[in-house]
Formats: structure tokens, sequence, C-alpha cells
């Protein structure tokens, strides 16, 4: 047993720099400050706390996670969430979104091992068909995709998110503006997350999220939403080059059928990857971010 499994179970459901907030078993929550210098906890974890003052606590240990979703850029690794059940990649007609940047979230994903959905939001909006085009080969992997429309008539869009969120935690990532707290505002009406007015001209008072926090769905306390600020870089540097094709569903499907067992997929000959690509069964674009990724993650640093 754990020095300190006789303290209190309670779960972090937000950062705010050198401080959390940690609810308890029976829902409360507090400001708690991490013991010690190193604070290295995230959204999800499970603490060991104690009463610190009247209503403060310090958090004396973080439990082992089932799981850590995270990004490492160039010179910083920034934690998502951990302790996930599924992931929820909101992107929009509007603003376009960047396929790399969806890539690497699903890479990071499978990396991390949590299952993810794909929603496009604002499918209101003209240019879905475009949206939807660029969506194809993530559909033809065998990705779970939804389309919604969350402004005006939502409630076709919410009867069609409920049954896939019961019961389960949520991570809810995406480019700024695609309607993640829009979305949180809806399926939990006194969350009054703050949603971004596209129509203001960019960084003069829009009100986007900065900062990761849990929302339960249910009285329960068994269905929760977590809303994320967007995300502009999104490094996967954790990832090991030989690993890269193997978290990216339609080029593991082919990789076995290559000449070399240590095939990168880039020059060898008797790729089955780039047979593949020349085929179709592999989309271009996804073929050509595969090649960008590898590229930063064998690139030397000086
Ligand atoms: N037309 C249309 N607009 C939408 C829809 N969903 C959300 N929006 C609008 O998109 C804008 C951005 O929505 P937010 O919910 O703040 O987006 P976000 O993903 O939380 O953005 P960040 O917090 O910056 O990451 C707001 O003006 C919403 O009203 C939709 O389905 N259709
Ligand atoms: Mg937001
Ligand atoms: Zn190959």
């Amino acid at each position: 047993m754990s020095r300190h499994s006789d303290l209190d179970l309670g779960l972090v459901v937000r950062g705010h720099g050198r401080h959390y907030i940690v609810e308890d078993s029976e829902g409360q929550r507090r400001v708690c400050h991490p013991r010690g210098k190193k604070s290295d906890c995230v959204v999800g974890d499970e603490v060991r706390w104690a009463p610190s003052g009247s209503d403060e606590g310090v958090i004396e240990a973080v439990e082992p996670r089932r799981n850590l979703l995270f990004r490492q850029d160039e010179w910083k690794t920034k934690s998502f969430a951990a302790n996930v059940d599924q992931l929820l990649i909101l992107v929009a007609v509007e603003p376009v979104f960047s396929e790399s940047q969806l890539c690497r979230a699903l890479i990071a994903a499978e990396a991390a091992g949590i299952p993810s959905t794909i929603a496009l939001n604002k499918t209101d909006l003209p240019g879905s068909e475009a949206a939807r085009e660029r969506l194809a080969p993530y559909r033809a992997m065998g990705l779970n995709m939804l389309e919604i429309a969350l402004k005006g008539e939502p409630q076709a869009s919410i009867e069609q998110l409920t049954p896939w969120l019961s019961g389960k935690r949520s991570f809810v990532m995406g480019p700024s503006g695609t309607g993640k707290s829009t979305l949180i505002n809806l399926l939990i009406p006194d969350a009054k997350a703050q949603v971004g007015d596209i129509s203001q001209a960019l960084n003069s008072g829009r009100h986007t999220t900065t900062t990761t926090q849990w929302y339960w769905v249910d009285g329960e306390r068994q269905s929760a939403l977590i809303d994320s600020p967007g995300f502009q870089e999104f490094g996967v540097r954790q990832v090991e080059p030989a690993q890269l094709p193997l978290l990216m569903p339609d080029l593991r499907a082919h990789a076995d059928h290559c000449r070399f067992y240590n095939c990168t997929h880039q020059h060898e000959p008797g790729c089955g990857v780039r047979a593949a690509v020349e085929a179709g069964q592999i989309s271009a674009s996804r073929y050509r971010i595969y090649g960008e990724i590898l590229a930063e993650l064998t690139a030397k640093r000086w």
C-alpha cells in the first residue's frame, strides 16, 4: 500500500498554473496546491489530497494513470488530460481545418491508446461538401465520423452525440473556433463555457477557451466532457520514427507488404505503402503528411 492510501481520492478538474481544482468523492471542488515544487498533474488525474487551512487542500500524490494524452513540440511537452475514454476531434467547415493537425491529433491519440471520433461541425455553412471530401480518407480508414451543426437547430446533432457520450469521459479537442465550447454549453446547460464570436476581429475581445476543464454531463457523474483550448502547433515527437506508420491505420494496413522489414516507405523498392498510394488506396495527402512528420522525427537537433 502506498504511503498516501489513507488519504481521500480526488479528481483534477482544472489546472490554473501552480494550483489545481480538485473534486472530492462527494463532488465538492476546492483549490489544491501540489506538495513541493513539481506540479505534474493534469486534468483527469486521480490524486490523494489532504485538507489544508479552512477550504483548500494539498496534493500529496498522483495515482498511476490509465493513459495520458499529450503533444510534444520541439522544445516543450504539453499534457492535455489523463484517464480519458475517448477523444472527440472537432473540426469545422469554417475555419478550414489543417489536415496535418488532424493527422497529428489522431496519431497522438493512437499512441496513447485512446479511440477517436471526428465530428465535422458547422455543416449549416456553405463549403460543407468540400470539408466532407477532405475527410473521406478518414471515413475510409474506418474512423467513427459524425456531422453536426450546433447553431440554430442543434437538436438532431445532440441526439446523434448523446448515446456516444453516455457513460464515457470524452476529451473534446480541435483547432480554435470549431465549436467545442458551444458543444459543452449545449450538453451542460449550466456550464457557461465562454464562446468565441468569430465575427469579431481576431484577438479583439474573443472569448476563447484558455484552460482545460472537466464538466459532468449527468448528476450521477458518469459521463464527462472535457473542454480544451484550441491548438495551433501539434508536435508528435514522442513517437519513434519506426512506430509512425503503425500509428496511421491506412499506412499500417499496407506496411506488411513491403520488401524490407525496416522500410520507411520513402524510397525503398518493393514498398507496399507506396504501391497503395499509387493505386489510390492511401490518400496522397495522408502520405505527404506522413513524410513531413517522419522528416521532423528524424531531423537532427543542433
Ligand atoms: N454557423 C455555425 N457557427 C457555429 C456552429 N457551432 C459553433 N459556431 C460558432 O463558432 C464560434 C466559435 O465557437 P466556440 O464554441 O467558441 O469554439 P471553440 O472550439 O470553443 O474555440 P476555442 O475556445 O478558441 O478553442 C462561435 O461564434 C459559435 O457561435 C455551427 O454549427 N454553425
Ligand atoms: Mg472554447
Ligand atoms: Zn514500405
